[in-house]
């Protein structure tokens, strides 16, 4: 029988249109081309040619590709989510590049900005040339938004923004950082181009996750900025969780591009490995793994695009999007480390993607809603009780 690749057993090209799998298509290209060369290097560097890659991302149309209007792409939610699919098999990084520049800043724009900010910043943000950055958390509020520190008072008709915001991918890179403070009346999203007086992006270090990525801490030492920087259209909560949608429907895909990189990976090597006077792809406990390997992959994949439909069909509740980044992460992260056995200690060197992949998926399992707050989400769902506090 000729060996299938993990996803052909589950026919998943037939579910995709022609344009979602050319889609699909172009960004692998790119992954092939222009990170699995380098990003070993990167990560054993913690650097990444962030500026060059999101120009280069730009212009091939995927910085706030699902959105419409200003330069963006306006592609289906579901080739959105093939695209970080094909992105997070090169790294979690990048794909966390571009879900952060379109999900979450370009969103933030997008859904709650003025005509005039959706004008100024949308159309370079799309090509590349303009770097977003989101945010929200901050030292001692992750999980709970809701408690941050971080304020926005007004000084006649100006806003002044003071505190610090934590973990804040591109932080360091942007030229714009779309901030969440708590004012007066409601927490509210600010624009706030990275060269006002007292901002600054100290770059946070010694990470072992997440290495070919950027990550900051954000300073805002009485940011002055004008009446016209808030984001009419957010007041409270909800604005920046609207966001948080869109980046997790994100990683619902994208974590699954980790896994099938690693299960890839783990097939060939398989194949040429001989333990024992034979090959390791040829021992039963060898199949068993790849076996269970091979269906969660398939499962989460199935799951993804039945959401990605939903969106599309604009009825995507976010306690589904709980459903789909919980499920992709806690089996991206389980398919990784068992890739791992496989490759033996070879699996734990950067030659192979395996080990880079299950150190970025610990950071995934984290940022946009940790594996708990999602359970939560959807216990809430299922019961009508809240209990997160
Ligand atoms: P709660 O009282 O439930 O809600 C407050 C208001 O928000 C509304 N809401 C939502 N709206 C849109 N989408 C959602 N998913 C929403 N969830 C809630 C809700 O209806 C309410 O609206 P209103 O009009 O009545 O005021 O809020 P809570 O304080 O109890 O918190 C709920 C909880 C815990 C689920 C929320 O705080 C949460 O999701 N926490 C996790 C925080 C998080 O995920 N942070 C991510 C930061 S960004 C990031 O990690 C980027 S990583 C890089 C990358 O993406 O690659
Ligand atoms: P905590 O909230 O302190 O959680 C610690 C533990 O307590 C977790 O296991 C959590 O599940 C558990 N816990 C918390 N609350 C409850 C509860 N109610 N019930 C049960 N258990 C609970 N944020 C941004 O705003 N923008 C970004 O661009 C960004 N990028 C990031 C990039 C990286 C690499 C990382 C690692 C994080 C990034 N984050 C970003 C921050 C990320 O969203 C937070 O780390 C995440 O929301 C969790 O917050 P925390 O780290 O403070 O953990």
């Amino acid at each position: 029988m000729t060996p299938q690749p993990p996803l052909a057993l589950f026919d998943i090209d037939s579910l995709l249109s022609e344009e979602e799998t050319a889609i699909a298509a172009v960004v692998r290209r790119f992954v092939d081309d222009r990170v699995r060369p380098y990003v070993a290097d990167w990560y054993e560097h913690g650097t990444v040619p962030a500026r060059e890659l999101a120009r280069e991302l730009g212009s091939l149309g995927l910085l706030g590709m699902h959105l419409h209007g200003y330069g963006c792409a306006g592609t289906s939610a579901t080739a959105y989510g093939l695209a970080c699919l094909e992105l997070e098999a090169g790294d979690s990084g990048i794909r966390s590049l571009v879900s952060v520049q379109g999900s979450l800043a370009m969103f933030a724009i997008h859904e709650h900005g003025s005509e005039e900010q959706k004008r100024q910043w949308l159309p370079p943000m799309a090509t590349g040339e303009a770097i977003g950055c989101f945010g929200l958390t901050e030292p001692d509020y992750g999980s709970n938004p809701a408690g941050m520190r971080t304020h926005a008072r007004r000084d006649g008709s100006d806003w002044v923004l003071s505190g610090t915001k934590m973990w804040i991918t591109n932080g360091s890179v942007a030229d714009v950082a779309v901030v969440w403070a708590r004012a007066d009346d409601a927490i509210r999203g600010f624009v706030v181009p990275t060269d006002t007086p007292g901002f600054s992006a100290p770059e946070i270090t010694r990470k072992m996750s997440l290495r070919a990525s950027i990550t900051s801490e954000l300073v805002l030492d009485e940011v002055r900025l004008p009446a016209a920087a808030v984001l009419p259209g957010a007041r409270g909560l909800a604005g920046p969780l609207s966001c948080l949608n869109e980046a997790r429907f994100g990683i619902a895909f994208g974590a699954l591009g980790a896994a099938r990189d690693c299960l890839e990976t783990a097939l060939a090597y398989a194949g040429q490995r001989e333990v024992f006077d034979r090959p390791l792809a040829g021992f039963q406990t060898t199949q068993l793994k790849l076996a269970d390997m091979a269906l969660e992959l398939g499962k989460g994949v199935l799951l993804a695009l039945h959401l990605g439909r939903l969106k599309d069909g604009g009825r995507l509740r976010p306690e589904q999007v709980s459903l789909g980044k919980l499920n992709a992460v806690r089996e991206a992260i389980g398919i990784a480390r068992e890739c791992r056995t496989i490759l033996g200690a070879a699996g734990i060197t950067l030659d192979y993607p395996v080990m880079r992949h299950a150190a970025n998926l610990e950071s995934v399992l984290t940022y946009e809603g940790t594996s708990e707050i999602h359970q939560l989400t959807i216990g809430h769902a299922l019961t009508g009780a809240k209990a997160f506090r």
